[in-house]
């Protein structure tokens, strides 16, 4: 009896690792599995929501709730600013089109201290400007040509192109990201700036030692619980706290920050806007899985492939549903409709099938009966928009040609609707 259990047991295991090692990701429309699509506007118990109270009351609080204690994960206490220092500024940058500043903000608990800094350009002659706010993913010296943009000595993830072969950012990599972030448009448009280094806020690697998550540990915690949060709800709350920051500086309307993000950070810009509902509109550019791709698609990446290759981005809880998104209650369209009623733009890209274009958009239009709940105008149809023809309505989406990547033909779009939807 014995060895007939330990036979069966050693099938099972390598029949689970070799499904494992075979992963190839599927990109065939026609393998997209059966799924259900759940409803956002019924709750758990089956109850219908027809009404703002029903879903401000219930509805939305059990979906945040789900998406709290088993995607993202809870951050375990709030923790303030400790202090905000200007450690530079300039009434002259970018030839003269813009004012400059670098906030430095800063964290203790536990005896132990946490600082990030905050690249802010304004543009001159608003008295207090809107702004975008976006983390990067190689330092902010990476972001805009201006030799006084500070160096973070955060870890980084090593990467040739940029110079960094120790983990140490460095001069050789000033500018190099400036096509990502098109910051004249942005000023010329009477928009401001705001960009983190994320890696000052966790820095992206398998280990929870460090970054933010650390100030929050008993004594020998080495790990958040299973239910708190991972690196993306770490970068999550570090834009909040840039937020607590924009409300009191008076150059800046804080009521019109709009929460920017590529990629992995694009999965951040939504969970920040869902959670926190001071951010006035949300972009994500290219977010892919656990952004706002359908997970139950299992279209390009999947549930078990992003937490076998980044198993700190989201919280423990997240793996049980690894090759087994029929079980999630939820997926990602419910992400999105507790960003509404407030603006909401899904971007993909006609190369980037990791990321599941399709996937993307049908979230931006299951998410929609919420919107429409509140009498706002979402994507109306299932089907997808042809390449660069965008759909802007407070829920928007477009599929440009080209790659994974953020592109000035992006940030034209985001720009123009900002201003139509905000102002
Ligand atoms: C990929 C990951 C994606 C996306 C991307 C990025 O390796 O599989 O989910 O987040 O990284 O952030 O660049």
């Amino acid at each position: 009896m014995k060895k007939i259990i330990v036979l069966f047991m050693l099938t099972a295991i390598i029949q689970y690792s070799s499904s494992q090692y075979v992963f190839k990701p599927n990109y065939d429309e026609d393998k997209v599995p059966e799924y259900v699509v759940s409803n956002p506007l019924k709750t758990f118990q089956g109850k219908e929501v027809k009404t703002i109270e029903l879903w401000e009351n219930e509805r939305r609080p059990e979906l945040l709730d789900f998406f709290t204690q088993n995607v993202y994960g809870e951050v375990p206490s709030e923790l303030a600013i400790t202090s905000i220092e200007i450690v530079e500024q300039s009434a002259d940058a970018l030839e003269g089109k813009a004012r400059r500043k670098q906030i430095e903000l800063a964290f203790e608990n536990n005896g132990k201290e946490l600082r990030f800094k905050i690249l802010l350009y304004l543009p001159k002659g608003i008295e207090k400007a809107p702004l975008f706010l976006g983390y990067n993913f190689y330092g902010n010296h990476t972001t805009i040509n201006d030799p006084h943009i500070i160096i973070s000595d955060a870890w980084s993830n090593n990467n040739a192109s940029f110079g960094i072969t120790n983990n140490k950012l460095n001069d050789q990599s000033r500018g190099l990201r400036t096509s990502r972030w098109c910051i004249e448009k942005i000023i010329d448009s009477g928009f401001g700036l705001a960009t983190i280094y994320y890696g000052e806020v966790d820095p992206d690697k398998n280990d929870m030692t460090d970054g933010i998550h650390s100030l929050f540990y008993s004594e020998g915690q080495q790990a958040p619980a299973s239910n708190e949060w991972g690196s993306i709800a770490a970068w999550s709350w570090g834009l909040s706290r840039a937020m607590d920051y924009f409300e009191k500086d008076a150059d800046i309307d804080a009521t019109k920050v709009i929460v920017f993000g590529h990629s992995r950070l694009g999965k951040t810009s939504l969970w920040a806007a869902a959670a926190d509902q001071r951010f006035a509109a949300a972009i994500s550019n290219n977010s892919g899985c656990g952004g706002a791709a359908l997970s139950k698609r299992k279209f390009g990446e999947t549930i078990w492939r992003i937490n076998d290759s980044f198993p700190h981005w989201f919280c423990d809880n997240f793996k049980k549903y690894s090759n087994n998104e029929e079980q999630l209650p939820v997926d990602q369209h419910e992400l999105l409709a507790l960003i509404a009623p407030r603006p909401l733009y899904v971007a993909s890209a006609e190369e980037d099938k990791w990321a599941d274009p399709r996937g993307e958009f049908l979230s931006t239009y299951y998410a929609t009966p919420v919107y429409e709940l509140y009498g706002k105008t979402g994507i109306k149809k299932p089907d997808m928009p042809s390449v660069n023809n965008p759909i802007q309505n407070t829920v928007a989406y477009h599929i440009r040609t080209g790659k994974h990547n953020v592109t000035d033909y992006d940030w034209e779009q985001y720009i123009k609707w900002a201003k139509e939807q905000l102002f």
